[in-house]
């Protein structure tokens, strides 16, 4: 089990971070350097860690129930640590519910500290680390307080219609499931995560998905990534 991830942190591949320049530009370059690669082997003396990005909808968390089943990762969704906290009546739970309201993101130091915690306290050494990092700053601070860059990023690209199709039909009374909030959700996800998605792309770890069809035909392209690993 992990007693502290800060102790374990050198058990990860340390971040070289070099200044990244956001812009139109750059959004073009990330189609170019979207990555095929082999993910790296993993092994049970050191955390492995997946990022899983995609817009509002796209079918992230829906996908990640199937690796874990497929590849027993442990599923570190950020969204469902910041409604859990919301739940508890924690000190942050009033900030927490309005930033979610209003479709922003949450200070990264309440976010990490959440997954740092789940982390910590699993027996598994493969993560899914869902919905997270939403933007550069979140990015970099799960680098500096973890000590570490995640191993494989996933992208579940999905048009914009069909994302906010899916959050409607939703209907488990999410409180930021309603159009204005995802119209917010959207425009947020368009302005701070896209940096995001390209910087792992340049660093040749990034996985995208077409997040079209059906749960089981996306899961089909989700499969050979993970093929390498064995449950
Ligand atoms: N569905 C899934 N796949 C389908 C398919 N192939 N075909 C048809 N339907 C499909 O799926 C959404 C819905 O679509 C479900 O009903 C599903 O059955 C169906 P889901 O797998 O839930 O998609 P997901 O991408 O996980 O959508 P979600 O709404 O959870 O994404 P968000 O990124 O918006 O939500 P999250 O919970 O991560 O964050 C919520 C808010 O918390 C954020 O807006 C933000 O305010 C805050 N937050 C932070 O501030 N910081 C963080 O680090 C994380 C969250
Ligand atoms: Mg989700």
């Amino acid at each position: 089990m992990w007693r502290r991830v800060a102790s374990v942190s050198h058990l990860f591949s340390h971040s070289k971070s070099t200044k990244f320049n956001q812009g139109a530009s750059t959004f073009k370059i990330w189609e170019t350097f979207t990555s095929e690669s082999e993910i790296p082997t993993p092994s049970k003396g050191s955390p492995f860690v997946t990022f899983v990005l995609g817009g509002p909808g796209s079918g992230k968390g829906t996908q990640c129930a199937k690796i874990v089943e497929a590849f027993g990762f442990t599923h570190v969704s950020a969204g469902d640590l910041l409604r859990r906290e919301i739940a508890s009546g924690s000190a942050y739970g009033s900030v927490i519910l309005s930033t979610i309201r209003e479709g922003k993101i949450v200070p990264s130091q309440v976010t990490v500290e959440l997954i740092q915690k789940e982390m910590e306290s699993s027996d598994n050494y493969k993560f899914l680390i869902d919905g997270f990092p939403r933007s550069e700053e979140n990015r970099k601070a799960f680098e500096q307080t973890i000590g570490a860059e995640p191993d494989v990023v996933l992208f579940f690209d999905c048009p914009e219609q069909e994302m906010v199709k899916r959050v409607l039909n939703r209907n488990q009374g999410r409180v930021d499931d309603n159009i204005d909030t995802i119209k917010k959700r959207l425009e947020i996800f368009d302005e701070l995560n896209w940096p995001v998605i390209n910087y792992y792309s340049q660093r040749g770890k990034l996985h995208k998905i077409n997040a079209v069809g059906t749960v089981d035909e996306i899961f089909e392209k989700v499969r050979p990534i993970f093929a390498p690993l064995s449950k």
